[in-house]
């Protein structure tokens, strides 16, 4: 592989569900090319521009076979360092490196980083339903196919105070529609408290349940909902407090025994390592390309199995199906693996856009065997999808509002 050279490095940002952004590098070797995902979906025009003004000229001419070194480099160029933009730009890069190393290896990536340590990455679901009829019917299908692990997101609008809400989180009215939604925390709470009640009495204990609490809460309230749900056995909680919170999970810890997941808004390692030396989490959740792709996630992953923190990786509609391959990659390796969240992004378009996707079913996600991250891209198809008014990608998480008017923070 010595004397490959780095012929171009280029993004593909389409929009056929969220907004992805994928990093292309071609080798000067015909017909080799690695694929890499950088997905910041609120931000993709950002880190287009990230990839293609400043790191395809720092790379072009370089040996592909350096992955290390092109990470470091790519690091520290721009000197300011561990934010979104640029990290989701060096992951595309990191990724496709390791995309074509497996190819020109001949084995998929996860045997580049030792081999399997299972045969597939068990997977969490999140089951939906326009009323609880429905919603019942889906999980008992999805039981029946296999998946036992479930995020109880959504069904909490079941369970609200007001029957006039509809969306999550608990809306309330009170303010003006050009406000956006209205969020009332005590009342969110008490919901997802009667969900877990009903999942529970209804579902039985055979299921794992989790849920996401996606930083909404005073932290004083997510404390106190931590040790109302600790009954119910939760596999985990999700994103109890926000980044800038993380010292409230030491309280946590020392009143209750409910499983804590964190990590998908953590970009900079200061963030991460205190909460896995202290043991504050159970489950790393990081959204791989935010850190800066599989190179650095390789070191996380290591430095949780140290303190037998398990992995979870952030798997949402908005990481793309390359990104997906890259999260199977290390569940099939590590030994500290714990779920792997299987956002819903399998769909026919998807699929096609994307030959390889990795296949989930019977509650599993399991890897193609191909070389490098074993996923294409069909450009022409990947074009039909260009990205609509980048300003509106902002998914409403300024426009969450209390009832007095006041923005909540996710
Ligand atoms: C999850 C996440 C997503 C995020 C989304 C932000 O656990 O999957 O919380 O639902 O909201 O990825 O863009
Ligand atoms: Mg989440």
């Amino acid at each position: 592989m010595s004397n490959l050279k780095i012929r171009d490095v280029r993004t593909i940002v389409t929009q056929p569900t969220a907004n992805l952004i994928i990093v292309k590098i071609e080798t000067d070797e015909p017909e080799l090319y690695g694929l890499g995902c950088a997905t910041f979906t609120q931000r993709a025009t950002v880190v287009h521009t990230a990839v293609n003004d400043y790191l395809r000229p720092f790379l072009i001419g370089k040996d592909p076979a350096e992955i290390e070194d092109i990470w470091q480099s790519c690091n520290v160029s721009p000197y300011w360092r561990n934010g979104p933009v640029l990290n989701n730009a060096i992951s595309g890069v990191d990724q496709a490196l390791w995309d074509i190393k497996g190819k020109v290896a001949g084995m998929p990536v996860y045997d580049l980083f030792g081999g399997k340590s299972r045969e597939a990455a068990a997977v969490y679901v999140v089951p939906g339903g326009r009323d609880l009829k429905e919603y019942e019917e889906n999980v008992r299908g999805l039981i029946e196919q296999g998946f036992r692990c479930f995020k109880l997101n959504g069904a909490d609008r079941f369970f609200s105070e007001d029957a006039s809400d509809k969306g999550w989180p608990v809306i309330t009215n009170k303010v003006s529609e050009s406000r956006g939604s209205i969020f009332d925390p005590e009342r969110w709470v008490r919901s997802i408290v009667h969900t877990f009640e009903y999942f529970r009495s209804t579902f039985g204990w055979d299921v794992d349940v989790l849920y996401d609490i996606h930083e909404r809460l005073p932290p004083i309230l997510g404390l106190g909902l931590a040790k109302d749900l600790e009954k119910f056995k939760l596999f985990f909680l999700e994103d109890l407090f926000a980044p800038e919170d993380n010292d409230y999970f030491r309280m946590v810890r020392e009143q209750t025994s409910t499983p804590m997941a964190m990590g998908e808004l953590y970009n900079n390692p200061l963030e991460m390592i205190p909460m896995v030396k202290d043991r504050l989490l159970d489950f790393m959740r990081v959204h791989i390309s935010q850190i800066g792709g599989l190179t650095p996630a390789r070191k996380l992953s290591a430095l949780c199995e140290a303190f037998n923190v398990r992995t979870a990786w952030h798997g949402p509609t908005d990481v793309s199906p390359v990104g997906h391959a890259a999260n199977l990659m290390l569940d099939i390796n590590v030994w500290n693996f714990g779920i792997q969240e299987a956002g819903p992004y399998q769909s026919d378009l998807l699929a096609e856009m994307f030959p390889g996707t990795p296949e989930v079913r019977n509650g599993y996600m399991w890897p193609n065997g191909k070389p490098g991250l074993g996923v294409d891209i069909d450009e022409k198809l990947a074009a039909k999808y260009p990205i609509k008014e980048p300003a509106r990608a902002n998914w409403s998480w300024g426009n969450v509002r209390r009832a007095d008017g006041t923005v909540i923070r996710p």
